[in-house]
């Protein structure tokens, strides 16, 4: 039987969760990136290698590239845009030849993930990463002050973002401030106010139509590429999956998703399953999107979340929130099975908690909170995996 080949994310020699650490969760892959390397630089096989060693070292494999950053050059097509991409290729030449043939990416515009608060206290006394959109409209209309920014929400939002303003200290600004736009664990970029009103400035003339251009024609040149070294790139959903500060999004939702496979239909542009990403919006129906691009999920990252109506998420307990994360492991059980492969799956975050909460940790990252995530979907997995062997 096959079954999902349990990861972590290690963020390098600096990640206080040691591969040891990531080694005795029962992980046999690590997903990484070289994350001292400039975006848009070549990653080269000595570097490659360096990286492999350590891992290798440690008793486990690097099995999956998150991210090879697509600079903000190529979004936008700068002048020199094809550089970065001859650049792209012969980084995903160098890790083929090592062996390394998963590559996630994503084509967010300026920021990559983002959430509000990297503590919201649970009542059980854990922290969780959460999405308050009272503080997303406090921090864009009254903080960032981007022009035309009050166009993009309602009456109701535009109150509850002003209250939630006046209410907070300049110590609580700068940390929303901060929290937002200075680079969570995995961002490519960072900011200051300044800084990011000039970035959101370089999308005044793209919208989603360009942006969509701007990544096909990506896609037309490294696809191939990719797929003459035998390499799926995993593309990964927009999180939160709808616009955020004026910018245009592409990759949220099932239609916008079928539509990057239309234009390159090759296998090797594929999806990195991401179901906290996806999960946030109420329309996305997860199961619809794994059966249609069942053959194109090549990573998976299982995390729920739990919504408001207000538009809030919180990260909430892996087999809890919104996601029926007992039907999506069916699924992908059964998947696996007809694909005979083990697809590389990582539990997206986890929770601060006991001794993370005495230890800095990477947000989202920390190694007890998600060796609690993993421990719950390896259970689950192996009752379905029991349950669909005995038919
Ligand atoms: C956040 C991650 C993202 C992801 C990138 C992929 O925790 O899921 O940062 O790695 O968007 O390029």
């Amino acid at each position: 039987m096959y079954k999902l080949a349990q990861t972590m994310r290690w963020y390098g020699p600096g990640d206080p969760v040691s591969l040891s650490d990531i080694l005795q969760a029962g992980c046999s892959g690590v997903v990484s990136a070289l994350h001292h390397i400039p975006n848009g630089k070549v990653w080269t096989i000595e570097e490659i290698e360096t990286h492999q060693v350590l891992i290798r070292n440690a008793g486990l494999e690097w099995t999956v590239v998150e991210s090879l950053p697509v600079h903000e050059g190529i979004k936008v097509k700068h002048d020199n845009y094809q550089e970065y991409i001859e650049n792209y290729k012969i980084s995903l030449a160098n890790l083929a030849a090592c062996g390394i043939q998963i590559v996630t990416y994503n084509f967010m515009p300026i920021l990559d993930w983002t959430r509000t608060h990297l503590d919201y206290k649970l009542p059980n006394g854990a922290e969780a990463l959460l999405f308050d959109k009272a503080a997303l409209v406090a921090f864009d209309v009254f903080i960032l002050n981007r022009i035309g920014a009050e166009a993009d929400y309602t009456a109701a939002e535009l109150e509850r973002g002003e209250d939630y303003f006046k209410a907070m200290s300049t110590a609580e600004r700068l940390k929303l401030e901060r929290n937002i736009i200075a680079g969570l664990p995995g961002s490519e970029e960072s900011f200051g106010l300044n800084e990011f009103l000039g970035a959101l400035h370089t999308y005044a003339a793209i919208d989603e139509e360009v942006l969509f251009t701007n990544l096909t024609d990506f896609l037309r040149e490294v696809i191939p590429v990719a797929e003459s070294y035998g390499i799926k790139m995993v593309i990964h959903p927009d999180d939160p999956p709808y616009a955020i500060f004026g910018l245009p999004r592409i990759v949220s939702t099932a239609v916008q998703l079928k539509r990057i496979f239309d234009a390159v239909p090759s296998l090797s542009n594929g999806l990195c399953y991401c179901t906290g990403s996806l999960g946030v919006r109420a329309d996305n129906d997860l199961l619809t999107i794994l059966e249609k691009f069942k053959e194109r999920v090549n990573f998976v990252h299982l995390r729920s979340t739990r919504r408001n109506e207000f538009g809030d998420f919180f990260e909430d307990n892996h087999l809890e929130g919104d996601v029926d994360m007992f039907a999506v492991m069916k699924k992908l059980v059964e998947i696996q099975q007809d694909r005979a492969l083990s697809i590389p799956m990582r539990p997206d975050h986890g929770h601060r908690m006991l001794d993370d909460l005495h230890k800095k940790v990477n947000p989202g990252y920390s190694g007890i909170g998600r060796l609690k995530g993993l421990a719950e979907l390896r259970g689950l997995e192996q009752a379905l995996v029991r349950i669909h062997q005995d038919g």
